[in-house]
């Protein structure tokens, strides 16, 4: 298969050049003797220990994916016992290199970037593959390790031209390197790659896997076999050292991209986390083992905290940021929605069931519900039923998310009310999209909300407005009593009701005595003062059902529903007594009055309202007549 991706004559040619790069000294020697027949253990040693700094580092590569499970290992030969001669050949050959070629003519190569990011890429491979279990954890670190070493040739055999083509390709990241490469040099990096691994003798499953690792969907791997997790693995691998050196922006829409790749490898979110935690530690370890610059790398975990607004898959969607609520029995789809949605400024929040779902929308009260279809005890259907039932979640809008594309399934889903469906696996695009649609509805849908509760407050203003105008039409300012013109119309209400009821009806109209006096010897303020006075000695005294209402200057009228006129003379005598024993304090005074009352009821002689009145009024002359501070009855007929 590697003679099959890159035209043998190519990769001879560049191979004749002499300039490939090729490890030297003791790790030329153990590569070597590794092809010689009868080599032993005890000989690899030896040549070992002529270069102590890289049989420290064969030391400590035994020792990083034991990950405590053992003792350490101390002694180069156990180490060489363990590891086995094909991988200790491999890892001379990836730390020979790194040693030999850290600096070079090819300007734009950035050399130190480069090692740093095959460390990277070496050490997240070896800690999949201890979880995969699909290869030695030290063979695919060494895999990692060299896995673009073919860039490094590009950069050392062509300097010039390669500086050239990375200057171009950093102007356009987004375009292919690799066809930029084919145009330039009719071969690419993964070719020589390739070529390279294997002309050191790599066995062939990781010539493939290292051909396939930068787009593993494309290849077509059978899912779930060996080649398949090895180069899924190694593309993971590569998603993380692009997370761990990006900048912040980047990482944010980096994070979850790799997640999703380890996804794809049947890792688990916790299993993500942990690897991306001893990445980092492991990387602070060999950093300085290699003389590589220790940059701190940062874990994924650290992407979670999203900045909103930055990811340009979900573009455009901080513009009107929801409130998102993602159910899904499947953690590692929460994680990747969560990674998405609040990259791109939504708030949003995760949970694993359909009942956990009912109660965080009372709780939280999303917009946009995103449920799976299929989940145990309460399935998406369900939860949108429940939801559309009751008032809170009339109008969320509910994206089901589905493995099935059967007609039967959406239109069960959309006749329980949810408003569009997805179907998996989750495309960032397609969410996107979904997106933008769900905003754009519940945009228009809050307008619409706005509007009708301002029409509505402005409906209910105008009404208390309306109510207010009215009751100040009919309340007299200075006492607070009803005026005149509530007195009449309460008067043809009670009037009506005594005739439909047959009921009794009486009134009393009240004069103070003299009150001009009271203003010309005390002022207007005082006059003021005491019919205030008297109007509240009135309505104390009067009976609840009773109407006291000021009628004209210093007139009162107390209007008496289902009151006979012997039981108005009564309250009158009570209200006269009330006004004459009652005195007021004003300033330095104690002022007090009299009142003349009139009382007349409605009997047959009486044909309305204004005949009533003017009976009662007509009581009130009476009582004056009589020496004032008394009450008079209307005489009957
Ligand atoms: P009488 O016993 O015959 O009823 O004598 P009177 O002085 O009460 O009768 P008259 O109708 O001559 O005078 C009523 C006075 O009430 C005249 C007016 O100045 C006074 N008055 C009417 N409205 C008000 C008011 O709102 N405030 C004050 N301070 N005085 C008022
Ligand atoms: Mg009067
Ligand atoms: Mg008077």
């Amino acid at each position: 298969m590697a003679d099959s991706v890159a035209p043998s004559s190519r990769i001879d040619e560049l191979r004749a050049s002499g300039n490939l790069p090729s490890p030297k000294g003791v790790a030329l020697e153990i590569l070597r003797l590794s092809h010689t027949e009868n080599v032993s253990n005890a000989d690899i040693v030896r040549v070992l220990k002529a270069d102590p700094a890289l049989a420290g580092r064969v030391l400590r590569a035994a020792n990083s994916a034991i990950l405590g499970l053992r003792r350490p290992i101390v002694s180069l030969g156990d180490a060489v016992m363990m590891l086995g001669l094909p991988i200790v050949r491999q890892l001379v050959l990836g730390f020979s290199l790194v040693t030999q070629y850290r600096g070079g003519s090819c300007a734009a190569f950035d050399y130190q970037r480069f090692w740093s990011e095959s460390l990277v890429c070496g050490l997240a491979a070896q800690l999949v593959a201890t979880r995969l279990r699909v290869a030695a954890p030290e063979e695919l670190f060494a895999c990692g390790l060299l896995s673009q070493v073919g860039r490094l040739a590009l950069a050392t055999v062509f300097p010039v031209e390669y500086s050239a083509l990375l200057s171009q390709h950093a102007t356009a990241p987004e375009t292919d390197l690799r066809l930029l490469e084919q145009q330039s040099f009719a071969t690419d990096h993964i070719e020589v790659t390739v070529n390279m691994l294997q002309d050191w003798g790599l066995p062939g499953i990781f010539l493939h896997a290292v051909a396939a690792h930068e787009d593993p969907e494309q290849a077509q791997l059978e899912e779930g076999s060996r080649l398949f997790l090895i180069a899924h693995a190694m593309h993971f691998a590569r998603a993380l050292c692009e997370v761990s050196f990006g900048v912040e922006a980047d990482r944010v829409r980096l994070g979850p991209r790799a997640v999703r790749k380890a996804i794809r490898i049947g890792l688990d979110v916790d299993t993500i986390n942990q690897l991306s935690d001893t990445l980092a530690q492991q990387w602070a370890d060999w950093a300085p083992l290699l003389e590589l610059p220790a940059v701190d790398i940062l874990p994924i975990t650290d992407t979670k905290e999203a900045v909103p607004g930055v990811a340009p898959e979900l573009a455009g969607a901080a513009d009107y940021p929801l409130r998102i609520l993602a159910v899904d029995d499947d953690p590692a789809i929460l994680m990747v929605l969560r990674g998405l949605l609040t990259a791109a400024g939504h708030t949003v929040t995760t949970v694993g069931s359909g009942k956990e779902a009912l109660e965080a929308a009372v709780r939280f009260h999303p917009q946009l519900v995103i449920a799976d279809l299929n989940m145990p005890q309460m399935d998406g259907i369900e939860l949108c039923r429940a939801l559309r039932s009751s008032q809170i979640g009339k109008s969320m809008h509910m994206l089901i998310l589905t493995a099935f594309e059967d007609e039967e399934h959406l239109v069960q889903a959309f006749e329980a009310g949810v408003d569009d469906y997805m179907v998996k696996p989750l495309r960032p695009r397609t969410l996107s999209a979904r997106l933008r649609a769900a905003q754009r509805l519940l945009h228009m849908q809050e307008e619409h909300e706005r509007h009708v509760a301002e029409m509505r407050s402005l409906a209910s203003e105008l009404a208390l407005n309306n109510r207010r105008l009215q009751q100040a039409a009919m309340t007299d300012s200075l006492t607070g009593l009803p005026n005149r013109r509530c007195a009449i119309d309460r008067l043809e209400q009670e009037w009506a009701g005594a005739r439909r009821r047959g009921s009794p009806l009486s009134c009393i109209v009240i004069d103070v005595d003299h009150f001009k006096t009271v203003n010309d010897t005390y002022g207007h303020d005082a006059g003021d003062a005491l019919l205030r006075h008297v109007a509240r000695v009135l309505r104390s005294s009067a009976r609840l059902p009773d109407a006291v209402c000021r009628i004209g200057g210093e007139e009162f009228i107390v209007i008496c529903p289902d009151t006979v006129l012997a039981d108005a003379h009564k309250l009158a005598e009570r209200l006269r007594a009330a006004v004459s024993g009652n005195s007021l304090k004003f300033d330095a005074l104690q002022l007090s009055c009299t009142i003349s009352l009139g009382a007349a009821s409605a009997d047959a002689a009486i044909n309305s309202p204004t005949d009533l009145l003017r009976k009662a009024d007509q009581a009130v002359y009476l009582a004056k007549k009589d020496g004032r501070n008394v009450t008079r009855l209307a005489r009957a007929g």
